[in-house]
């Protein structure tokens, strides 16, 4: 028999050079430690103890006590070669109440923690906000009302003129879309309301406006070489077939699904798809309020996980097509195991808004993973999806794409929000009674990939 020859990978899907390669996570997920240090209690630990709100009833009190083990986490981060890491900062722990005197204990902890993660060459990318909303901003009112905005406004600065020496890339807001519909709309989330929709799009307005001042804050204290930009969950809609006419159905289903969001920041109004979805219903809003929602920013952060398939309907409009109830299916039951999102996201985002560079600052897929066997997770079901969707990732970048960067979520098993310690993210597996990591199959995977800059 005469072999074939074998190209490894590496040299057919090599990346960008500076392609940015990192791991997230963020604050509430991993930290634990929820009332130390003079820290307040986020809307998630109040939510967290009400019967039913979590899966079995987990809180987020210790999670994976990352307040106390980062640096031995930081050292494992170190291991695998990545060199950027998205992390959150916890605005209870800045301000216990949202607004007033800072807490000098919560601005060390995350002096220190950046600080350590850059000893080990690793590139911090901090997000402001990942959903732990002070909770005695929640008792006067919650996002629904605008003293959220001015509160944000000094927190933003707060943080900007703590660490802007040594943080270079800044995130504003994650998910305004989940945490607003999740928290104010259907009640799943924190803090578990069930408002009409009109509160929750004054809401949406309240937190763009709070990324405005996101990047405000950036520029104006931000130093030489700052960056900023905002984290959505836009909805990815995937042409079924890669045809003209299925395209055009998937540019126009994605300004349509992604216009409470990415219109009034890219296009700096409520536009045309706003109103027929609203019928014209608008939120309040004051002079000067798109003039800090539409400022330029650096990079559109986009965490993608999956889409929906859209196709040219029979009255020549765009249609959804519902995936089958079998489709496959991470152990996450919404995450439908779709690769081609990863192409298709960043691409609509700059044909349709413009954006002129995409982060994707999650991806991942939830499995609830077997535990450790002679110390190993052989989590193959993660490691072949995330391959798959950056087989897809690169194939949008070859096709012009502009990504400059991954991150996959999560760097290790954590508080997953309604589904508790249930469901699991991680490249490394977390025993949540031990605190004991051990690297899955798919993080071993991820450093090699991370380390050739190719999908291996
Ligand atoms: C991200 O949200 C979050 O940023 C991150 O904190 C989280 O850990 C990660 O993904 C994994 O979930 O159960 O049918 O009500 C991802 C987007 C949208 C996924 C809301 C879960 C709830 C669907 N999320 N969705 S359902």
């Amino acid at each position: 028999m005469t072999p074939l020859t074998f190209s490894p990978p590496a040299n057919s899907a090599r990346f960008p050079a500076n392609f940015c390669w990192g791991v997230a996570t963020a604050a509430p997920q991993i930290e634990g430690a929820w009332d130390e240090d003079g820290k307040g209690p986020s809307i998630w630990d109040v939510f967290a103890r009400r019967p039913g709100a979590t899966h079995g009833g987990d809180t987020l009190d210790v999670a994976c006590d990352h307040y106390r083990r980062y640096e031995t986490d930081l050292d494992l981060m170190a291991s695998l070669g990545v060199k950027h890491y998205r992390l959150s900062i916890a605005w209870p722990r800045i301000m216990p109440t949202g607004v007033g005197t800072l807490n000098t204990r919560g601005l060390d902890f995350y002096s220190r923690l950046i600080d350590a993660t850059l000893a080990r060459g690793i590139t911090p990318w901090v997000t402001m906000f990942h959903w732990d909303l002070p909770q005695a901003l929640e008792e006067q009112g919650g996002w629904p009302g605008r003293h959220v905005v001015d509160a944000f406004a000094d927190y933003a600065d707060e943080l900007v003129k703590a660490y802007g020496d040594r943080v270079k890339n800044w995130i504003t807001l994650n998910e305004v879309g989940v945490f607003l519909e999740n928290g104010y709309g259907i009640g799943r989330h924190a803090p578990g309301r069930k408002e009409k929709p009109e509160v929750v799009n004054q809401a949406f307005h309240h937190a763009l406006l709070c990324h405005g001042h996101g990047v405000r804050a950036v520029r104006a204290h931000g130093g030489p070489g700052a960056r900023v930009g905002l984290t959505d969950n836009s909805r990815v809609t995937i042409p079924l077939t890669e045809t003209p006419e299925d395209i055009e159905a998937a540019y126009a289903q994605f300004a349509r699904k992604n216009c409470r969001i990415l219109e009034p920041i890219y296009r700096g109004n409520y536009g045309e798809n706003y109103r027929a979805l609203t019928k014209g219903w608008l939120p309040k809003t004051a002079r000067g309020d798109f003039e800090l929602i539409a400022q330029p920013t650096d990079f559109l952060g986009l965490n993608i996980y999956s889409g929906e398939c859209v196709r040219r309907g029979a009255e020549g409009g765009p249609q959804t097509v519902a995936y089958p109830t079998n489709f496959p299916t991470a152990d996450s039951p919404w995450l439908k195991l779709n690769p081609r999102s990863l192409y298709w996201g960043p691409r609509l985002a700059a044909e349709v808004f413009g954006v002129k560079d995409v982060v994707i600052t999650e991806n991942g897929a939830g499995y609830d993973d077997h535990p450790p066997v002679n110390g190993e997770v052989l989590d193959l079901h993660r490691l072949e999806y995330v391959r798959s969707c950056l087989r897809e990732l690169h194939r949008g970048i070859a096709d012009g794409a502009p990504v400059s960067g991954y991150f996959a979520w999560s760097f290790m098993d954590n508080f997953e929000w309604a589904d508790g310690y249930d469901r699991r993210f991680g490249l490394v597996y977390t025993d949540f009674r031990t605190q004991l990591r051990t690297l899955k199959a798919s993080g071993r995977w991820y450093s090699a990939v991370v380390r050739a800059n190719a999908l291996v």
